[in-house]
């Protein structure tokens, strides 16, 4: 038993939008755990690091207060309570140290498809609705526009039918949601998706290694996530052609096939995926036996 002080505690969405992707990267990144009768607390059998899960706005909180190490959080959640905290007069609450390219979505103005209010330039005066209240203040205070931010908790598209508000300002992924409430999509004012946060603070020793142990294993989930293993024959004279057709592929491995003259077999990890027309090209440019496997694990 790894000793409580030394436990690395993660804090994760407890049930929502970023939570089966944040388990996932956990998991592929070797944790396995069990989830205690509370389920708010997921203990690691093999690594000693703890889950906890919770609402994703008290997660800042939790990293900045030092009860939990690191957290997964959307942009949107913590740009605004970085904004909260700043108020009250804390520099540096969290740090962001991995962007982890899921959760996507933006902050965005939703004009009312048949409202006097169709850019930037006619907000002032306006009331807008929002759910980020902080962000949104923020904004017009940089661009000096005088409007009215009401806060909403939720439902925040129905508030201009509702007489509430003239515009709203809410979080956009495909666009359905404005366009069934008869809302235009406008500028666009944060750009978000999950991150990874820490707390800026000295954390003890026997904690260091492995939370630089979890970013590497991190890092290597994201790597592998596109990546592929390319194998092929090819004459040494292609190979040039080859190196210039694979995309984002590091130095390849070039071994010589007994018996068979300038042939070659190339195997070669590409960071990107690899779409069946390079693997056309690379037929043209005289590969053959082509064979593209995925990547379980890397490490640099
Ligand atoms: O209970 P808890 O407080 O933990 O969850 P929550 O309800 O606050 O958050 P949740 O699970 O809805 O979202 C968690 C995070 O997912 C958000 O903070 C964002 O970082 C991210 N995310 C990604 C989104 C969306 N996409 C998204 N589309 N969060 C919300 N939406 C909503 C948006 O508010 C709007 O109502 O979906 C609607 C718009 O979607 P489209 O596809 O119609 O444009
Ligand atoms: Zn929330």
């Amino acid at each position: 038993m790894i000793e409580q002080a030394a436990r690395i505690k993660v804090a994760i969405q407890k049930s929502g939008r970023l939570t089966d992707r944040s388990l996932e990267l956990l998991e592929r990144c070797g944790l396995k755990y069990t989830r205690g009768r509370d389920q708010l607390i997921g203990y690691g059998e093999n690594m000693p690091v703890d889950v906890l899960l919770v609402r994703d706005d008290d997660i800042p909180g939790l990293v900045r207060d030092d009860v939990c190490d690191l957290g997964v959080v959307g942009m949107n959640v913590l740009e605004e309570r970085r904004l909260q905290f700043q108020a009250e007069g804390v520099s540096e609450p969290f740090r962001v140290v991995r962007p982890l390219d899921y959760g996507r979505c933006h902050l965005a103005f939703g004009y009312p498809e048949d409202g006097p209010v169709r850019s930037l330039a006619e907000l002032p005066g306006r009331r807008i609705a929002t759910s980020y209240p902080r962000i949104v203040q923020d904004f017009l205070r940089r661009n000096a526009i005088a409007a009215q931010v009401v806060e909403f908790s939720g439902a925040v598209e129905i508030a201009p039918s509702l007489g509430r508000a003239d515009v709203i300002c809410d979080l956009v992924s495909t666009g359905a949601t404005l366009a069934a409430n008869r809302l235009r999509e406008g500028e666009t004012i944060l750009d978000s998706q999950a991150v990874l946060i820490q707390t800026p603070r000295e954390v003890a020793p026997a904690k260091t290694e492995w939370i630089a142990r979890l970013l590497q294993r991190i890092d290597g989930v994201m790597q592998v996530r596109e990546s592929k293993y390319v194998m092929m024959n090819a004459p040494v004279s292609a190979l040039a052609e080859i190196a210039r057709l694979l995309p984002g592929a590091d130095a390849p491995t070039v071994i010589p096939l007994e018996g068979r003259g300038d042939k070659v077999a190339v195997h070669v990890v590409c960071r990107e995926n690899v779409f069946w027309e390079t693997l056309e090209n690379l037929k043209k440019a005289g590969a053959s036996s082509l064979l593209v496997l995925p990547v379980e694990k890397m490490l640099p």
